[in-house]
């Protein structure tokens, strides 16, 4: 039967807020302007492994009616991700994306295969569905091995398969008549915004500007102790009409190789 996607996503935001609290600061600081939020999407991370790769996250959502939208290939990344869209305008777009195993040493995949045995093995696994977003126990070792070939991979050690992030839809603010307006709103009530490549990634001709947050710092436990590691961001899409009149649907590249750099350890300050 196919699950109920309000349901699921209130599930995941309850998960999400709990590791990203500035979203609910933001919720917050937008709800106090008297904005209703809408959001544009809500992404998620993986392995590229038959177990838990794109296809088999994507099955709630294919199974409640969406649709493949769009690919994208992110080379130097060594990732891969599709992205989904609901007929219904207030289902938020789904955008997963996932690690080319492949593409990485030997002891990165070694690492990767620690957690990835201990899947269970009845295919009983829901991915973004189950409560708890990690399902493994990874040691702080393995994470700074993770780390040093793939920031992505060292985030998916830590925090699996909870949302990576949810977006602000800014179209349908009605307080703020641009993304910089939102994102100088941001700034001025103190949070840090991803500035890799300037704060607004793409721009009208792309059909899309994007901005986000740094990813806020949380504990998580790892086998060895306690360690303080980026966790979820926000972020902030604004989507333009394309000639046809229809608003534009998909994500861009170039934007979406810097907005996955908000949870680099570089932008910890
Ligand atoms: C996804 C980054 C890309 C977008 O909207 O272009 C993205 C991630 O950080 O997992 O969300
Ligand atoms: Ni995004």
């Amino acid at each position: 039967m196919a699950v109920s996607i309000p349901l699921l996503i209130n599930q995941l935001w309850d998960v999400y807020r709990r590791i990203n609290p500035q979203a609910d600061q933001i919720v917050k600081l937008l709800t106090e302007r008297g904005e209703a939020i809408q959001n544009d999407h809500i992404a998620f991370r993986t392995f590229q492994d038959p177990r838990i790769g794109i296809d088999r996250l994507a099955k709630p959502f294919l199974e409640a009616g969406y649709e493949v939208g769009g690919e994208y290939h992110f080379e130097e990344k060594k990732l891969y991700a599709k992205h989904f869209q609901h007929q219904d305008p207030t289902l938020p777009k789904i955008f997963i994306s996932e690690l080319l195993l492949d593409k990485l040493s030997a002891p990165i995949r070694a690492a990767i295969d620690r957690l990835l045995d201990q899947l269970p093995q009845d295919g009983e696994f829901h991915g973004p569905l189950c409560s708890e977003g990690r399902v493994w126990q990874t040691s702080f070792a393995d994470y700074e091995l993770l780390k040093k070939e793939s920031e992505y991979a060292a985030w998916m050690a830590a925090h699996g398969f909870c949302a990576n992030h949810f977006t602000v839809y800014v179209n349908e603010l009605s307080t703020v008549a641009s993304l910089q307006e939102l994102n100088d709103l941001l700034i001025s009530n103190g949070f840090a915004l991803n500035q890799e490549g300037g704060a607004i990634k793409g721009s009208p001709e792309v059909y899309l500007e994007q901005s986000s947050t740094v990813a806020s710092v949380v504990e998580v436990p790892f086998t060895d102790g306690p360690q303080k590691v980026p966790g979820c961001y926000y972020e902030f899409a604004r989507r333009y009409k394309l000639p046809d009149g229809k608003l534009f649907e998909g994500f861009v590249a170039k934007s979406a190789d810097k907005i996955f750099e908000s949870t680099d350890e570089k932008l910890q300050r």
